[in-house]
């Protein structure tokens, strides 16, 4: 028998770089795969290669069945994102895939104090650097965003000084503001 999870979750992949160069964002975002337990969740993640592998332009998002990763989706457009960015180093390529999967079990896992926010997590594969983000629901929530910060910190295990700090960038922000958006907050 299967062990169910908490919410059932969608995989989706992007590679705007690929055959055709899309006119709009998010053309070539296709969901791959729905899972709803464990031992589905394990099968998907060993038939996938790890972020470090994948060419850059490339995104992963893992979120909540029925959320698009989109900040059109009526679950997502009044929310925001925490990023960790994950500059090019010796071992950055570890670092990025330790990321990636210990901020996968923290989402299907129920980890977060406030679960309910969770829309999804992305990872984005770029040249300059790499970045793994959380999104949530409510960007006026402080409380609730400063809390999952934390508790991000937590899971990913990242330095606890200010020089590790991450911001939460709201999307209505990034949507106006685009490469000029400040962070809501800081942890
Ligand atoms: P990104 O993929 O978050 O960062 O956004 P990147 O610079 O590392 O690729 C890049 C750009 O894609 C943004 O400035 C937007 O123009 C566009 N974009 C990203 N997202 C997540 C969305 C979205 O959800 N909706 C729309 N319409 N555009 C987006």
């Amino acid at each position: 028998k299967k062990h169910p999870l908490e919410y059932r979750w969608t995989l989706w992949f992007d590679n705007p770089k690929g055959s055709q160069k899309p006119s709009t964002w998010g053309q070539t975002l296709r969901a791959v795969y729905t899972f709803g337990t464990v031992e589905d969740f394990w099968c998907l993640y060993n038939n996938i290669k790890p972020p470090s592998w994948l060419t850059v332009g490339t995104d992963f998002h893992l979120f909540k069945e029925g959320v698009e990763p989109k900040w059109e989706d009526p679950t997502c457009e009044h929310g925001g994102k925490w990023t960790v960015l994950v500059p090019k180093s010796p071992n950055s390529k570890q670092v990025l895939d330790t990321y990636w999967l210990n901020a996968l079990l923290a989402c299907i896992g129920e980890q977060f104090t406030e679960g309910d926010e969770i829309c999804g997590i992305v990872v984005n594969v770029r040249a300059k650097q790499d970045k793994l983000c959380v999104w949530t629901k409510t960007a006026a929530n402080e409380a609730a965003q400063v809390s999952i910060g934390k508790q991000l910190k937590q899971i990913l295990d990242l330095d606890t000084s200010a020089t590790g700090r991450i911001g939460y960038l709201a999307h209505s922000d990034a949507k106006r503001d685009d490469r000029k958006a400040k962070d809501r907050y800081l942890v």
